[in-house]
């Protein structure tokens, strides 16, 4: 049986030296599980944008683009996508700009997404579709062909008292029910959707949403990382000599923070954070150094640059305070690194400061637990990785005193309750494998029809 996965971005993007894997959730994790199946990718494509070819060796994929004129792509990606459901799925309320002509677009889009999946789909392929770009897509689809289709949701499904501030809530959660099955990090998202569909009147019973003559399954399936990937990274004797290098750059305790630059990371309030700790906690100043990566995404949405500009700000007066001669109390990184220098931060790290204001789940969480042989996880207890990671250091993100305190004691804890932490982590994490979550769904698919 083929495999069709359906998302917005394609998993590869263009660099001077060719492809190379995209940066985000998404890819690092279907990419190797398409890659292990063979199948088909449809991925969306801005007018204009250089076209991605893939030469038969250098994957067993095949990748498919839908073009989308440049205005349209605006309205959908820009627009309703990440004006719309990212900020309100993130309980941002006040970042919502609820326009008709986003939604428009959104609609438009979705339906190319269908006209191009329906072309090429053969009886026997499944459809995995992904993420809140394409929630119409289930049920266009559904229209059109019997193929077993799956919905994976990446982001948080908020409370439906939220949800129902958008006016379109209703077609959205149809445009769902197209699907067979509808998957989400936690249980607190999969009960939130179905207090969502009850609210618009669609009969429930146990986890299942009924629609006419169909019932559509909802379930939970923690996604994870590829672990035989990062044991191997971890294992790689460059990987290693680099993580030495970060740590003689150091030269004292190395706390690290990883996200893209996004408003949900808590990246701005990470650093108030810190720059409260170090005036509150004035023995730890010259004894620690936080690295602070923060990768560059939706450089085309104002309130992205609005976000840099006062991270730049904060960086900035923190290190206007507090730089010494012998010590610089933040590094911090605008830029994306290839994943064995990643994989060298996590190891170099000692503390590990994760705190999202709201995360589907985080796989930033589960990599540095993961590869981190002595480190400690801070986490933010508003991410989907707090449901799963019980061992992390949790902490509520919003409290920058808390936040303090929970790095005194990280920074306080013995080697081996470090250690002990990290075991059970560990099978935690094992347990969360990426290929074991695209098979535990796709199975479950299968099996439900
Ligand atoms: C969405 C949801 C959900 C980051 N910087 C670099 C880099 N990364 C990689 C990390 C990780 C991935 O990007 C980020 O994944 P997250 O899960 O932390 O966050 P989102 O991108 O927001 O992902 C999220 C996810 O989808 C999956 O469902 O967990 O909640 O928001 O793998 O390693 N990779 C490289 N260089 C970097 O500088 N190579």
């Amino acid at each position: 049986m083929g495999l069709v996965i359906v998302a917005n971005r394609a998993p590869f993007r263009l660099t001077p030296e060719g492809l190379a894997p995209a940066v985000g959730g998404l890819a690092s994790a279907l990419l190797p599980v398409l890659e292990a199946r063979g199948g088909v990718w449809v991925a969306a494509r801005e007018e204009g944008e250089k076209a991605l070819t893939l030469r038969p060796r250098e994957s067993a994929i095949r990748l498919v683009q839908v073009t989308l004129p440049q205005k349209e792509w605006q309205g959908f990606y820009g627009g309703f996508a990440n004006r719309i459901l990212w900020p309100l799925c993130h309980y941002f309320l006040e970042k919502v700009e609820l326009k008709r002509d986003y939604f428009q677009d959104y609609v438009r889009a979705n339906q190319r997404f269908a006209s191009k999946v329906t072309e090429l789909l053969q009886p026997e392929d499944v459809v995995f579709i992904q993420d809140y770009h394409l929630m119409l897509l289930p049920k266009l689809l559904r229209e059109r062909v019997p193929n077993p289709i799956g919905f994976f949701f990446h982001i948080p499904w908020p409370s439906s008292g939220v949800f129902r501030v958008l006016p379109w809530g209703k077609a959205l959660v149809e445009g769902l029910l197209g699907a067979d099955l509808i998957g989400f990090h936690t249980s607190e998202y999969a009960e939130n959707f179905l207090r969502t569909a009850a609210h618009y009147g669609f009969p429930i019973e146990g986890n299942r949403v009924r629609w006419g003559d169909r019932w559509i399954r909802v379930e939970v399936h923690p996604l994870g990382i590829d672990t035989a990937r990062f044991r191997e990274l971890v294992r790689d004797k460059r990987v290693q000599e680099h993580a030495q290098a970060l740590k003689h750059l150091a030269g004292k305790r190395l706390i690290l923070g990883v996200d893209r630059l996004d408003y949900t990371k808590g990246i701005l309030e990470r650093l108030l954070a810190y720059e409260r700790f170090l005036r509150t906690h004035p023995h730890w100043r010259g004894k620690v150094t936080l690295f602070q990566i923060a990768t560059p995404t939706r450089t085309s949405v104002a309130e992205y640059r609005e976000l840099k500009r006062q991270v730049d700000e904060v960086v900035g007066r923190i290190m206007g305070s507090f730089l010494r001669e012998d010590w610089i109390p933040l590094r911090y990184f605008y830029q994306a690194f290839p994943p064995e220098e990643l994989v060298a931060f996590y190891l170099a790290a000692d503390v590990a400061l994760i705190t999202p204001l709201r995360d589907g789940m985080n796989l930033v969480a589960l990599e540095y637990a993961y590869t981190s042989e002595e480190g400690i996880l801070i986490l933010s207890n508003l991410a989907g990785a707090a449901e799963y990671l019980r061992e992390a250091l949790l902490v509520n993100p919003y409290d920058l005193e808390g936040i303090g305190a929970a790095l005194d004691q990280a920074l306080r804890t013995p080697k081996g309750a470090r250690q002990e932490r990290l075991q059970a982590l560990w099978d935690r994490i094992d347990g969360l494998d990426v290929k074991r979550w695209a098979e535990g769904f796709l199975h479950s698919l299968a099996e439900g029809r």
